[in-house]
C-alpha cells in the first residue's frame, strides 16, 4: 500500500508541503484544483502548476480527490453529454501528469453532511458530529451554520455559489427515484470507461455519507449490498471504490472489514476514520485508535495487509488538536496520528 494525504493546493491549505513531508511515510499528495466547478474541464496548465509545486519534494499525484460530477449527469439532463465529454478531457490531462485514480462521489446536492463542525470530545479536542434529529429541520439552515463555520474557506461540495441555489437544486432533483439515479450513475460511468481504460485511469467512487437518505434525497453507497450492486452494474475493472470506512461506519451494521475481504481487488484508495456511534443515532468522528471508536479500525487494516493491499491509503477526517486552527476534519496533527497508528499496525503485520 501507499500512504497518502489530503491536501487542499497552495493559498488554500493552511498545512505545508513541508509540514507533511514530516509525517513519516506519505508519498502521494491526495490533490484536486478545488476552485473547479463541477463540469468544468481541468487544464493542463493548472494541473501542471500543481505537479511543479509537488516537485520539489518528491511527492506523487497519483490519485486525486476529487473530480466532482455534474448536477446535470446526476439527474440525467439532455445537457449531461457535454459535461461527460469535459469529464473525459480532464481524464485525458490528468493522464498526462501520471494520475491513476480518480475519486469522485455520486451523492446528490450534498457531500459529507455534518450539523456540528467542531463538536467538543471528552479530551478537550472538537471533531465533526452528527445530530440525527437536526436534520429534520430546514436545508437551507444547515447549509448557512456549515458556511459561516467554514468562515470562507472553500469545502467541496458545500460551494457557496452551489448552496445559493438550494431551492433550484431540490427542484431539480425532485423528480429524481432511487432507481433513476443508479441509471444515471450507469450511464456516466459507461460513458467515461473507454478513455478510462486508454489513460488508464481508475474511477474510485466514495459512500454517501452518511449512509442513508437525508433531506428526502435519495442515497446510493450505503452498504454491502448497494456496493455489490454498483461493481456488477458496471462491471469492469475501470470502475471501483474509494473504500471510506468512516462513511459506511456511521451505519453500525455495515462492517466495513468484510467489504474489504470480499472486494479488495477493486479497491483502488482506501479512507481511513474512525466512528463513535451513540444510541439515539447520532455519531463522532474520533482517534484512528480502534477502541475509541466503533468501526473495527484494527480489522479493517488487518484486512487490507491480509488481501496484499496495493492501493492508496488516506487518513480520512481527524479531531482538531493541539488548538490547530484548521478546516473542519482536515488539522495536521491528528491525520498525522492517525498514518503513525496506520503504519505501526501495517510494519507489525509485514514482520509477522
Ligand atoms: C469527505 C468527502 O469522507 C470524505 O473523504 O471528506 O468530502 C469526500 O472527499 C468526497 O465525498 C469524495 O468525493
Ligand atoms: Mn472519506
Amino acid at each position: 500500500m501507499q500512504i497518502g494525504f489530503r491536501w487542499y493546493g497552495e493559498g488554500n491549505d493552511s498545512i505545508s508541503l513541508q509540514d507533511i513531508k514530516q509525517i513519516p511515510g506519505v508519498t502521494s499528495i491526495v490533490w484536486a484544483l478545488h476552485n473547479k466547478q463541477a463540469g468544468e474541464v481541468w487544464e493542463v496548465d493548472e494541473i501542471s502548476e500543481v505537479a511543479q509545486q509537488l516537485k520539489p519534494y518528491g511527492f506523487n499525484m497519483d490519485v486525486v480527490e476529487s473530480v466532482n460530477v455534474h448536477d446535470d449527469i446526476k439527474v440525467g439532463l439532455p445537457t449531461r453529454d457535454k459535461y461527460i465529454e469535459n469529464y473525459k478531457q480532464t481524464l485525458r490531462n490528468l493522464k498526462q501528469f501520471g494520475v491513476k485514480v480518480v475519486c469522485y462521489n455520486f451523492m446528490p446536492i450534498f457531500d459529507w453532511t455534518r450539523t456540528d463542525l467542531f463538536h467538543p470530545l471528552p479530551d478537550g479536542s472538537t471533531a465533526l458530529y452528527y445530530e440525527k434529529d437536526k436534520i429534520m429541520e430546514d436545508p437551507k439552515e444547515m447549509a448557512d451554520y456549515i458556511l459561516t463555520n467554514l468562515k470562507g474557506m472553500t469545502f467541496p461540495g458545500w460551494e457557496p455559489e452551489r448552496m445559493a441555489k438550494l431551492d433550484e437544486l431540490f427542484e431539480l432533483y425532485r423528480p429524481v427515484s432511487k432507481q433513476q439515479l443508479w441509471e444515471n450513475l450507469k450511464y456516466f460511468l459507461e460513458a467515461i470507461m473507454p478513455t478510462c481504460q486508454e489513460c488508464d485511469i481508475k474511477m474510485a467512487i466514495h459512500q454517501d455519507d452518511p449512509p442513508w437518505d437525508i433531506f428526502g434525497l435519495p442515497r446510493l453507497l450505503v452498504d454491502a449490498q448497494a456496493i455489490d450492486y454498483f461493481l456488477k452494474l458496471v462491471d469492469n475493472p475501470y470502475s471501483g471504490l474509494t473504500l471510506c470506512s468512516g462513511s459506511l461506519g456511521a451505519n453500525r451494521n455495515n462492517v466495513v472489514a468484510d467489504i474489504v475481504k470480499k472486494h479488495c481487488d477493486r479497491i483502488y484508495f482506501a479512507h481511513i476514520r474512525n466512528v463513535k456511534h451513540y444510541d439515539n443515532g447520532d455519531f463522532s468522528e474520533v482517534s484512528h485508535r480502534d477502541c475509541d471508536g466503533d468501526v473495527g479500525i484494527l480489522d479493517i487494516v488487518i484486512a487490507y495487509h491480509q488481501a496484499g493491499f496495493k492501493g492508496y491509503i488516506r487518513p480520512d477526517h481527524g479531531r482538531h488538536i493541539w488548538s490547530e486552527q484548521c478546516r473542519p476534519g482536515y488539522g495536521l496533527y491528528d491525520r498525522a496520528l492517525g498514518i503513525m497508528y496506520i503504519l505501526g499496525i501495517w510494519d507489525s503485520l509485514d514482520r509477522q
